[in-house]
């Protein structure tokens, strides 16, 4: 019992510092400087981020951001596998895309990172392949309000690596 009233006084005491210190930091950041209007222009832009791993699945199979934002996504291959064997991709298809016929024309593309040529019409936006340990970003607009479906499309892996990408 003892030690159980210590603990509420280490929590209380870490409380009322927490609560002191950011009371301080707040008067502090009342002083004007530049970083409003940077604040403003970074305030379009939302930052997203998703992972495929070795076992060959996504981190999320849902994604969700506003309509008129200018969306900053970053893929993250948290495997250690090369490219060559558990490479992965982030695609975003246009509305109406079959993403099963897409797929299987995707998976004979490799020398363009599984991005079929005659299937660029179908793509809003795409990542490159990246291998486990890498990461890459790409920057594109919200299409319009909907729900579109995602893929990886190296081969094999859009039946376990797909989901949705919902604009508000
Ligand atoms: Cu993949």
């Amino acid at each position: 019992m003892k030690k159980l009233i210590y603990s509420f006084a280490v929590v209380a005491f870490f409380l009322t510092a927490c609560k002191n210190s950011s009371t301080t930091t707040a008067t502090e950041s009342t002083t004007p400087t530049e970083q409003p209007a940077a604040a403003v222009a970074d305030a379009n832009v939302t930052e997203v981020s998703i992972s495929g791993d070795d076992q060959m699945k996504f981190d999320t199979d849902e994604i969700t951001v506003k309509a008129g934002q200018q969306v900053r996504l970053t893929l993250v291959h948290t495997g250690k596998l090369p490219k060559e064997g558990m490479g992965h991709n982030w695609i975003l298809l246009k509305d109406g895309v079959d993403l099963d016929e897409f797929a299987g024309e995707a998976m004979k593309a490799k020398d363009t990172d599984y991005v079929p040529a005659s299937r660029e019409g179908d793509i809003i936006a795409h990542t490159k392949v990246i291998g486990g340990g890498e990461s890459t970003t790409i920057d594109f607009a919200a299409p319009a309000p909907g729900t579109y479906q995602f893929l990886c499309s190296f081969p094999g892996h859009s039946g376990m690596m797909r989901g949705h990408f919902i604009v508000e």
